[in-house]
């Protein structure tokens, strides 16, 4: 049950929706003070960037006085917060998200019109805020939307790095990186807050304190200091609004003014740009665990400014610190924090002066974990001897965890040696490594995985000797979900006014059980016809879009076949586009008259590679090149075509998924750990071509399999096989053996470039099981094709799809996470302290 507002607490005024202003004076008023106030202008002297900026800042005063209200109340009440720690936040675009959070849309697209903008073109000046890879980091921004749309009094914490996830430029075909500088014009979604900043240490040495076992005095005179800045996320329909704050290297008093003096100026600014340089860029994300020295660092400032802010919070209540873990809970999204659990040891060990089983059991209860990958090369490790130079006392205590915690095992499982080597938190190899997920686990009450089929695999896999040791109530699932205010009612607005109308209200937005009753619609003629002709429009602006990226004209009658995402070998863009060589040889070998009864496809690839992974950058170069032979095939015309959309970010993926008609998630079986586009894609009508994997599998329980095209070998076949192909050449079917002789053929230009794919599959042990699951994903492409032929049922298959999909919205799965997990509730803002 909420906490409601008592004398006791103080006293209460309302506070209600009214105390925005939303009349066009006011509103008006606003837009035009921060015309002249914050940027110099007048309403006669701007540009769609000013009136962009003017109103996103006018937006932004609006959304801070419901900030520091939320804040406030929570504070007031003795809210336990919830505490969301990523490396990644992929949020995207905020204006448009505000706006309709606020219900402040039309105002500001009226008090623009006057001055003479369309708030669309306004909405387009907006830079992305691209700080995450994928799925990872857009997963922890729609968490952060469920908390404040759910009223969880719950915040993100990141680091604010100036360079987002590189900007993608395609050139002869292939990717080339070039910094994305996001913050070159002013961010009215981010305030600095230079008075809160804690100190963050590294390397040095340590003083033990003679009448403490495990209290050390850390000394170093490398000292940065982290400062915030506050990201407001708004909630929608409710006072509440969440904050992500964002940790930055504050390098001003790191400037040394005697070496400068002394005319050593590349000296002088040293220190700042070591300390700059951690907040710069994100790491790639290409599943590899590379030991950076410089990542190390950037996640020790990240958990330690952390750690440092949450523990400060907490003492302000003036509770016993005993009691944090019933103020505060902390979700590790994924290992990438997890130094977050040796640093807050070190805080209440050498800081407060805590003893080892009160700090161990305070931090335990604290923290929770979820794993989002399987992919054995992506977990991280920490060589020893790095973390010890860097981190000393956090060695120790790393050292300390895994020795108490061998000893519980130890008891329990007496003389079992193999047990405890294979458990131990420490690697034995040369050097040791650090395992950061076994870390995790030990510090954590619960760990989950992302989707069912992901949470039983790690529990067999990575975990099984956890769960032996620590039960397995300790490991669960929480599949995934994603945010329908801007999966859905942002991005697809007219689908949006459809739902509305048949729901009666907008109240599905916060509430997606809701959109259950769409299933009534399906034998409605009209109903049906414009919600094809919604999808129709989707892909008329999709078509605009794809030929202002990429100067390709594509029909909105086609079949729009699309697969968006990072680029991995797992993830199989590289079956995708044999497919397409494939289809590419059947239409040639074609009569005209044979092509013209065609049904005519535009197959859609967006995504980014990251900059050391040559491979999954050589597909995106066959990608190209394929396409362009293509698309400037005559005798092929419109029959297919094949576009590479350029910079995948949020915002185009938000061009892109209303605009599908088949998406594919076609990743090896027990590879992909749950998938986020899947979910998007399915609640804006399109339908899944997809292997039996991650979340697909789900979705296909809940919309039913005749949604669903389903094809590839199953998660339990795939270690037989890949057995199997180490020993053995793979066969490859016609179909893609035809796809290898047509590239080798030079048909795409010199085969030598793409000689490697081929081989990876034929030489390589594919791997990825490319020759084993090809025949049946060129069935299910016939299968895809016969059903949209027949568009009433297509039409139903769709509307069914939408109005089953409730369970992926991001709003259940942060209430699960909230109960079982964090055991936190929701506390809507209702009053305030006078
Ligand atoms: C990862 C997994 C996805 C998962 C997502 C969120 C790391 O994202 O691979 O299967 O859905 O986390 O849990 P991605 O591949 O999109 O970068």
């Amino acid at each position: 049950q909420p906490k409601t507002p008592s004398k006791e607490d103080g006293e209460f005024r309302d506070y209600s929706h009214s105390e925005i202003a939303r009349d066009a004076a006011t509103i008006k008023n606003s837009v035009v003070m921060h015309l002249a106030a914050t940027f110099l202008r007048t309403p006669s002297n701007i540009d769609s960037a000013h009136a962009y900026l003017a109103s996103a800042f006018s937006v932004r005063d609006r959304l801070l006085q419901r900030w520091n209200l939320t804040n406030e109340y929570h504070d007031k009440i003795g809210a336990k917060r919830v505490y969301y720690m990523s490396l990644e936040f992929l949020i995207g675009r905020t204006f448009d998200n505000a706006l309709l959070a606020l219900q402040l849309r039309d105002e500001y697209a009226n008090v623009l019109g006057d001055v003479g903008f369309r708030l669309e073109d306004a909405i387009d000046e907006e830079r992305d805020a691209a700080l995450g890879n994928g799925g990872l980091g857009r997963l922890a921004a729609c968490y952060v939307d469920s908390m404040a749309c759910s009223n969880y009094p719950g915040w993100g914490y990141g680091l604010r790095y100036k360079y987002g996830m590189f900007q993608q430029q395609i050139i002869n075909g292939y990717q080339v990186e070039a910094p994305d500088c996001w913050l070159d014009s002013p961010n009215p979604w981010e305030l600095p807050r230079p008075d809160i900043a804690y100190p963050v240490k590294f390397y040095g040495h340590l003083v033990r304190d003679p009448e403490h076992e495990h209290r050390y005095k850390w000394e170093s005179d490398v000292v940065y200091d982290a400062m915030a800045f506050d990201v407001p996320v708004p909630g929608y329909g409710t006072n509440n609004v969440g904050n992500i704050r964002l940790w930055s290297c504050k390098t001003n008093t790191l400037f040394d003014l005697n070496k400068f003096n002394a005319g050593d100026y590349q000296g002088a600014t040293g220190g700042q740009v070591a300390a700059q340089i951690l907040t710069d860029v994100l790491y790639p994300n290409d599943n590899t665990n590379e030991g950076k020295e410089l990542r190390l660092r950037q996640e020790y400032l990240f958990c330690s400014a952390t750690m440092q802010d949450i523990l400060a919070r907490f003492k302000k209540s003036g509770k016993p610190l005993s009691e944090l873990p019933d103020m505060a809970a902390i979700q590790l999204n994924d290992t990438h924090p997890t130094l977050g659990i040796p640093e807050m040891m070190r805080l209440l060990l050498d800081e407060e002066g805590l003893k080892w089983d009160e700090a161990w059991d305070i931090t335990t209860r604290t923290f929770a974990f979820t794993n989002h990958t399987v992919l054995p090369e992506a977990m991280e490790k920490w060589p020893v001897p790095m973390l010890d130079k860097i981190l000393p006392r956090h060695m120790g205590i790393i050292y300390d965890i895994n020795l108490y915690f061998l000893q519980s095992v130890e008891k329990k499982f007496p003389g079992d040696r193999e047990l405890l080597r294979s458990i131990s938190v420490i690697e034995e190899s040369n050097p040791q490594q650090v395992r950061m997920a076994y870390l995790a686990c030990v510090g954590s009450h619960k760990v989950n995985g992302v989707a069912a089929i992901h949470s039983d695999i790690i529990k067999q896999t990575i975990f099984k000797d956890f769960v032996r040791v620590q039960g397995a109530d300790k490991f669960i699932n929480k599949t995934n979900g994603v945010s329908p205010r801007r999966w859905v009612n942002e991005c697809n607005p007219d689908m949006s006014e459809l739902i509305t109308e048949v729901v009666g209200d907008r109240s599905w937005v916060n509430d997606l059980s809701k959109i259950k009753v769409l299933e009534e619609k399906v034998d409605d003629k009209d109903f049906c016809k414009r919600w094809w002709d919604a999808k129709q429009k989707n892909k008329g602006r999709l078509a605009e879009y794809i030929l202002s990226t990429t100067g390709i004209k594509v029909s909105p009658n086609a079949l729009f076949d699309v697969q968006v995402k990072r680029i991995h070998e797992y993830k199989r863009q590289l079956m995708n586009i044999l497919g397409v060589v494939y289809r590419y040889h059947r239409l040639k070998q074609m009569t005209q008259e044979e092509r013209d009864k065609e049904l005519h496809r535009v197959v859609i690839f967006a995504g980014k590679a990251a900059a050391g992974y040559w491979v999954a950058k050589q597909v995106i170069k066959l990608i190209n090149s394929v396409a362009e032979v293509v698309n400037s095939d005559e005798e092929i015309g419109d029959v297919l075509k094949v576009v590479f959309i350029p910079d995948y970010s949020v915002t185009a993926a938000e061009y892109i998924i209303p605009a599908s008609d088949i998406s594919q998630h076609i990743s090896t079986a027990g590879t992909e750990a749950s998938g986020t586009s899947n979910m998007k894609f399915v609640l804006n009508g399109g339908i899944i071509l997809g292997t039996v994997d991650g979340a697909n599998i789900e979705i296909g329980e809940e919309i039913g399999e005749e949604q669903i095209f389903f094809f590839g070998c199953l998660a339990h076949e795939v270690e037989d096989f890949r057995h199997y192909l180490r020993f053995h050449q793979p066969k490859p079917d016609t179909a893609l053996q035809t796809a290898f002789d047509m590239i080798q053929r030079n048909t795409f230009g010199d085969a030598h470039i793409f000689q490697p794919l081929i081989d990876a599959v034929m030489r390589g042990g594919d791997v990825y099981l490319l020759s084993v699951d090809f025949p049946s994903y060129i069935e299910a492409h016939k299968a895809v094709e016969a059903a949209y032929r027949q568009r009433d049922e297509w039409v139903t298959k769709s509307i069914l799809s939408v109005s089953r999909m409730a369970k992926f919205s991001s709003d259940r799965a942060i209430q699960e996470y909230a109960e079982e997990i964090w055991n936190a509730e929701p506390v809507p803002v209702r009053g305030s302290i006078i």
